[in-house]
Order: C-alpha cells, then structure tokens, then sequence
C-alpha cells in the first residue's frame, strides 16, 4: 500500500532527504525581532512581546491542544520541487513538546514540515530539511504551543527559513500609465492627468465618452522626469469639457485610462463615508450592524469583559501615579487599539472645524452634517451629528485629565494602551492585553486646552452644560501646562503603542491661547496668541510638508483667521496673511507638479502619513479658497484630490471603496480581511497613509527597498508605516470632502441675495435689523431666510417678517404683506433679543435655501 507519507518522502530531492542545509533567499521576516512582533501573530490567548530580543508568547495553562496557543508567520512563498531549511531556537519556563509545521493557511492545513519537538528552558538550535510538495503563494510557519497543564512563556530567538529560488524584486502592479482621479472631476472644476512615458516629445490624447465617442484630444505637455517618483511624464488636461457623464477615458499613445465622471455631485458620499470611519472606530461601544451593516459590526471594545481588561479602571504604568482612571470610550487612534491625546487632538479638532466651517463661510452646507445625516447612533437629539461624533472624543479626552488633589492635576496623561503589542487580527473586545496610563505631558495638556476651548464654544448652543464642562477642562489644562510647560513624552516609550514624541510645544502653545482666545475673548489668551514667536511666521505656523500631530500652530491659525474675534484689523491681517502665503506655496507646488499634488516635503522626502500630509494642505488651501474666493486656491485643492484618488504614480485610489483600484487591505486589527477571510475589509472612505520613503516596517523594506519616495507604498495589511489608517488622516479627509462637496459643479456662481445684519447691542441684550436684498434676475416669492446663531442668542418680539427660533436655528418668513422679493428690492424686518457671553453677528444665511452673500464682506 502507498501512503500518503510515502508519495511524499518519494517527492523529496536529495538535497533534503540527506539532510543537507538548503540554500537560497531567506524567507522569514523580522527572524531576529529587531523590529518588533510583527508580522508574526499569535492566538488571542497568547499575546507576544520581544524581550532581550526574542519573541516571547505567554501561553495560559489548561489548553487541551497543541493548536489551541499558536505563534506563527504568513505569506511564505514556497516552489514545489525545491529543498528549504527552517531553522530556529526555542525555550520554554515549562517543558513541553511543540508541533511546528509548514503549511497551507486554511482548513485542511496541509503540511510540508510537521515535527514535533521538546522544548524546555535550555535554548537548543533545531534545524530542518525539507521538500515542497507544492506551490505555495502564502503558506505559514506555525509553532503549536498549546496543551500544557500550566501557564509558561515560549520563546523564539533567529528564526529562519531558507531555500527555493530568489523572488523576483517586487514590482508594484501600475497598470495604465495614463493616470486620472478614477472618481471623477467636478462639472466646472479644472481636469487635468498624467501620462508616464519615455517619450520626449508631446503625444496626441483623446477623451472618450463611456460609448467610445471621442469627446476632446490634444497633445500631451512633456513635464520631465518626477521627481517623487522618478517617472518621465506628461501631463494633459481638458478643463473645458463640461457635459456630465459616466465611463469617460483618456486615452494616450494606445493605453487607456481608468474610467472616470465628470459631474456635479462626485463626493457628498465621501464626505459621509470619511466621517463614518470615526463611529467604526469608536471604542467602548457596541459598532451597531443597523448603522454599519452585518459586516462591520462588532462587540464593544475595552469595556472590561474578558477578555478584556478593559479602559473603565486604567492604572498607570508602575511609578507613574497610583490613581486609576475612567478612560474608558474615544476613537481607537489606527491600525492598533491604542489611544493618544496626542492626535486625537488634531484629529477632533479637525472634525469640530468642519462643522465650524459650515457656520462662517457661505458657501458651506451645514445641512449634511446635520442631526439624523451620518451614520451614528445619536439621532434625534437636535445637535449635529458630526458635533455628537466629536463629543464622543472630547469626552475620553478629558477623562484623561489628571484629578484635581493628585500630582500634576489638570495635565493629561500623553496615553492609554496596552502592555504589550498584540497580534493581527485581534477584534478590540477579544484584546486580552493589561491597558496603562502613561505620564502626563505638556504636549497632550495643550491638545485638550486647545479642543475642550473649541468644544466649549461650538456645544454653548445645543449642550450647554457639556459646554461649560468642556471650558473648564480648556482652562485647567491651560494653567497646568503653563505651570509645567517642559514636560515630554519619551520617544523611547513605543512598547504596546506608538510614542507620539514631541519636545516641541511652542506651537501647541500658539494652538491652545487661540482656540482660549476666540472662546473666551480673554485679553490674556490674546496676548498668548501675540506673543508667540510663531505669530505670523508662516513657515513655521504652516510648515511646508504640512500641518500634522506634533505641528499644530497652523490648527490655531486656521480658526484666527476665520472664526469672528476680538483681534484689531492689522493682527486679524497678520493672520490670514499666513494663511494665503501658506497656500501661495502649497499651491505653486501642486502647478508644479507632474501629479498636481499639492505636497513637496523638504528634501523630497514623503513621510509616514504622507497622505494625510496632501490632504492638511489641502485645507489650508481650502480655507484661503474661503476667505479670498482665489480659484488657485480650489484648484490645488481639486488636483490634491486627483492624486489621492488615481492621479499618482502608483495609479491607486488611497481611499478604500473610491475608485476602480484601491488601496484595501491597509493595516488595522478589525478590517483585516486580507489575513482572515472572515473579517471586512477597510469601510468605504478609509485614506491609507501613504508613500513613506523611511520604510519602517518589515515588509516595505523587503519590499520597496531603493523605491522612489512618492512609489515607497505597498497596499499590504503588514506595512504598517505605508498603509495604516488613522483619525488623524480621515479628519482632514472628511474636511476636504465636506469642502469639495460644498463646491457644487464648481462654477463661482453670483449669489441671488445679500443679507446685511446689523445689531445693537448692550449687555445681555441686542435689537436687530435685518436687511435682505434679491440680487438675482427672478422675483422670489414667498421668501424664507434660514440661519444658525452660534453663540448664545435668543430673540423675541420680531418685526416685518414671521421670526421663529428653535435652538440656535432661525427662521424668518415673509408676511402677507412683504411677501415677494422683487429683482433688486430689499426687504427688511427685526427682533429684540437676549444674549450671555460672546456674541457676533451671523455670517451664514439663507435665502429659500440658497446661500446669500453678507455685508460688509469679512
Ligand atoms: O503618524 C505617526 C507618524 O508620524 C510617526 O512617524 C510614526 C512612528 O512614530 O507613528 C505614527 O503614528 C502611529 C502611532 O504611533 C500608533 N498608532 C498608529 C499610528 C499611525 O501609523
């Protein structure tokens, strides 16, 4: 009889049944954990950590199987026919017999290494020969742990596997050299791609409508060789093509485009998608399969059920303090479980300034981001849903603050994560890992100082008692920091989270008395602001690769300089004037550039996030569209879209569920699909990190090593440094998006009315006149004009026209007798009314829900 055995020691070539070592590329990843757990993984039950540079796993005692506690490695490339060596040594506190196979990933796990092995507390070398049987594209090593009566750590130490034949050197799959924003181009915005080529000279392009029709063509403009990416390109562009459609593509020199739209309304679902991201990464909340569909639900996290250990009872790492706290909510910060007020500071606060948007400029729409429009569960309780999703953070953020009555009361703690590094996947409720506070830091003070000020203000006029909670954590942290301005975090604590090191605060500082400043309008906090050294130096509020965690001046600036305040004309100049030189460079640099992007970090280098980096700039250049109306300004903004969406030099959409190729599988411990089929991929509107030329992580740097920087990404769930997704790059995103949505077609259209608002105010009280002109070429009849107060303001005895207040919202209606708004004639009516705090006029209003222009101008 032929056993299965024996077919296979018949398959085995000589070179491993006489036991001779195998030669070859070494197959193992991190065999020497230089850099950390990953990619290995273990079981739920037996998290890993390195210590003295071995990969230790605690195993719990009373497993009944040796595959019940499990460390291994993926994505083993194995060619049948070809001799392997693995090679390792192993220890274990007590003894046990390990099975350790080479095999198939999925049920049946077919093997083509399966010994078994003693392993006590002496560390012997073990070597093994073997034979594939077969092809393998992803095969695993597996160490099977489990089975012992008592609990013991297992370590590995120069785990290697070696053999078969030198890979071919990874070459990222670009597709067609002609490159576009694979969602599309707004109706009147500018349209312009990009065409890699050795050619020299220009190239006719044709655009096609989806039947194939030929729409437009020209010749390509030869822009040289990229820098980022090292690519000869041209570049083409067909502004002047307007008629909306689906499946257009570009064609040059035979290859073909992806297909693309042109239209009106490309992105309200990015806008929603990109701020879902934060409601699926809530911790300490059931993910509702009502809200987020079966696939994307799943039990709340770090709520303390096993095995959890839950953020309701958080001690400190030992000697740091020895309270515990209630930390228990927030946004998970990424990929990893972690949570860091260095970060979600930026990251809420980008989410708060993109609803604050909605109530200075007038062209913003508050309207999607409203109560009941996004997917989150608190509906139907009158605040908008993206100041509920911010509320979710603010609070987790201020339970992070230091008690009064405890040493360096009022700080904040820099963070909360685990002990150690847990494995992928881990879903948050199966983390089993202890969770600590970290030192509190004068970095992490100023993020809370800097949002609960921003927190105070926006919530003053739907919750004003969380308001009033948020001011006086801004104010404690303020006065904790200043007191304690040079306390940092230690670059070298990154065990079981990331570090978030910054050991420069002058621009927290400047963040923190501006956010203070325009809530309170405090002289003191604007004195902060004035004499900062970073008031009004431009580059190093906006520094040229980009805002970012630990670069925050420019947080501060962007609401100077459009949030109504107390500054004199001259300093308010100051201000905006860095806003506008800022985006002048971001600008010059996306017409410059092959991609258009609006990015050119110093010395050419793409950093870790850098995608998030195009997107801040982004909103730099976003709010100088806002304050000047400049279409330079909206056209870098628009071509830093293409390139996220397409137009760059890896022909890839960075947004998973946007575009025809996308990034996927970018690194996360729930979304991790592309390791258990089981699980999701990344929600629709998720931006991967991006191109990082510092290769960081084991698999870029077998991967992408030499790449050029703007190419130094792979879509990979294990290249953590090029494809993770974070808060704080969908923040920026999701105010980009809400900002292109709010551009319509993008055609500058002359509004059909202007409000002019005049109060006369005294304390606590104010009477209004409002005037509203129809400035357009129909008669509007019956008219309606809609506003939001964004302070406190309560009217009462209206005039002239039918006023009515719920909330902070306004709605004045026409009366029998002024009912129709003739071209050109004005109405005009008025209330008393009764104000506490800081008050201004409103600057948004609405006309029969069309946006009006407002006098004077700001
Ligand atoms: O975004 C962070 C990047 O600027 C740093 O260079 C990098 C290394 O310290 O860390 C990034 O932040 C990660 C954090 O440390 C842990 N959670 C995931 C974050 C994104 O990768």
């Amino acid at each position: 009889m032929t056993t299965a055995w024996m077919l296979a020691a018949a398959l085995v070539v000589p070179a491993a049944a006489d036991g001779a070592a195998a030669e070859g590329p070494e197959l193992i990843v991190n065999g020497d954990f230089s850099a950390g757990t990953a990619p290995w993984w273990s079981t739920a039950n037996s998290p890993l950590s390195v210590v003295d540079g071995r990969l230790c796993a605690d195993v719990p005692a009373g497993t009944a199987n040796a595959w019940d506690a499990i460390v291994g490695q993926n994505d083993l490339a194995l060619t049948a026919g070809e001799g392997y060596t693995l090679s390792y040594t192993a220890t274990s506190t007590v003894p046990i017999t390990i099975r350790t196979n080479v095999q198939v990933p999925v049920d049946p796990w077919t093997s083509e290494l399966a010994v078994t092995q003693r392993v006590e507390e002496t560390a012997v070398p073990v070597t093994q020969n073997f034979t594939a049987g077969a092809d393998h594209d992803a095969a695993q090593l597996v160490f099977q742990i489990g089975g012992s009566a008592q609990a013991l750590t297992f370590c590995l130490d120069d785990v290697s596997l070696v053999g078969g034949t030198t890979p071919p050197p990874y070459e990222p799959d670009t597709g067609s050299p002609v490159r576009v924003n694979q969602v599309g181009y707004l109706t009147d915005g500018p349209k312009s791609g990009t065409f890699v080529t050795e050619e020299t000279t220009p190239q006719p392009w044709a655009l096609n409508a989806a039947d194939g029709t030929r729409v437009a063509g020209g010749n390509t403009v030869p822009a040289g060789v990229d820098s980022g990416s090292r690519q000869n390109t041209h570049t083409f562009g067909f502004s002047a093509v307007t008629m909306p459609g689906k499946g257009y593509t570009v064609t040059v020199a035979g290859k073909k485009s992806e297909p693309f739209e042109i239209g009106d309304d490309l992105y309200s679902s990015l806008r929603t998608d990109a701020l879902a991201y934060f409601y699926h990464n809530r911790s300490g909340i059931e993910i509702d399969a009502g809200i987020v569909g079966e696939e994307y639900a799943r039990p709340a996290g770090h709520v303390n059920a096993s095995p959890n250990q839950g953020d309701n009872d958080v001690p400190c790492q030992p000697g740091v303090c020895d309270y515990r706290l209630d930390a228990a909510g927030g946004w998970y910060d990424a990929g990893d479980h972690g949570k860091y007020v260095v970060n979600g500071g930026i990251s809420v606060a980008q989410l708060m300034s993109t609803f604050e948007r909605t109530l200075y400029e007038e062209n913003a729409d508050a309207k999607p981001l409203g109560d009941g429009r996004l997917r989150l569960p608190e509906h139907g309780n009158a605040t908008p849903d993206v100041l509920d999703e911010a509320r979710w953070e603010m609070e987790w953020l201020m339970r992070m603050q230091v008690p009064a009555g405890e040493p360096l009361a009022g700080m904040a703690h820099h963070k909360l994560h685990d002990k150690a590094w847990t494995g992928l996947p881990t879903r948050p409720d199966r983390d089993p890992q202890p969770r600590e506070l970290h030192p509190p830091t004068t970095a992490a003070t100023l993020n809370l100082a800097a949002t609960a000020a921003q927190c105070a203000r926006l919530f003053q006029v739907y919750e004003a008692n969380f308001a009033d909670q948020c001011r006086k954590a801004a104010r404690t942290a303020w006065t904790a920091a200043k007191a304690h301005p040079a306390i940092y975090a230690d670059p070298a604590d990154g065990t079981g989270g990331g570090a978030y090191p910054d050991d420069d605060v002058r621009d927290e500082f400047y963040w923190a008395a501006a956010e203070l400043f325009l809530t309170t309008g405090e002289d003191g906090y604007r004195q902060e602001v004035l004499r900062s050294p970073l008031h009004g130096d431009t580059d190093a509020v906006f520094p040229r690769g980009g805002m970012a965690w630990g670069a925050t001046a420019g947080l501060g600036a962007l609401n100077l300089a459009t949030v109504p305040n107390k500054l004199t004309a001259d300093q308010l100049k100051t201000v905006r004037t860095t806003v506008t030189e800022a985006a002048d460079g971001y600008a010059t640099d996306s017409a410059e550039a092959a991609y258009g992007l609006p990015y050119a970090p110093d010395g050419g280098h793409y950093v870790w996030g850098s995608n998030s980096q195009v997107a801040n700039n982004m909103v730099v250049l976003g709010t100088a569209h806002d304050l000047t109306g400049k279409t330079v300004y909206r056209d870098a903004v628009l071509r830093g879209l293409d390139y996220l969406l397409g137009r760059n030099p890896l022909n890839l959409s960075y947004v998973t569920g946007y575009g025809e190729r996308d990034s996927h599988n970018q690194h996360h411990r729930f979304w991790a699909n592309q390791l258990d089929p089981a699980l999701p991929n990344p929600a629709p509107g998720s931006l991967a990190g991006g191109p990082n030329d510092g290769i960081e992580d084991p698999v870029a740097q077998a991967k992408l090593k030499g790449c050029a920087p703007s190419m130094c990404y792979i879509d990979d769930i294990e290249s953590w440094a090029t494809n993770e997704v974070t808060i704080n790059w969908n923040a920026p995103l999701a105010w980009v998006a809400s900002y292109v949505d709010d551009l319509g077609s993008g055609k500058t259209v002359k509004p059909l009315c202007e409000v002019t608002y005049n109060s006369t105010r005294w304390s606590g009280g104010f009477t209004t006149q409002v005037v509203v002109k129809n400035t357009g070429t129909k008669v509007i009849s019956p008219w309606k004009l809609d506003w939001t107060f964004a302070d406190r303001q309560q009217l009462s005895a209206p005039w002239g026209a039918d006023v009515e207040q719920s909330g902070p919202v306004v709605t004045a209606k026409a009366l029998s007798w002024n009912t129709t708004l003739p071209v050109g004639g004005t109405v005009r009516f008025g209330f008393n009314g009764q104000s506490t705090g800081l008050v201004y006029d409103p600057r948004v209003f609405r006309l029969n829900d069309q946006p009006c222009a407002t006098t004077p101008p700001r």
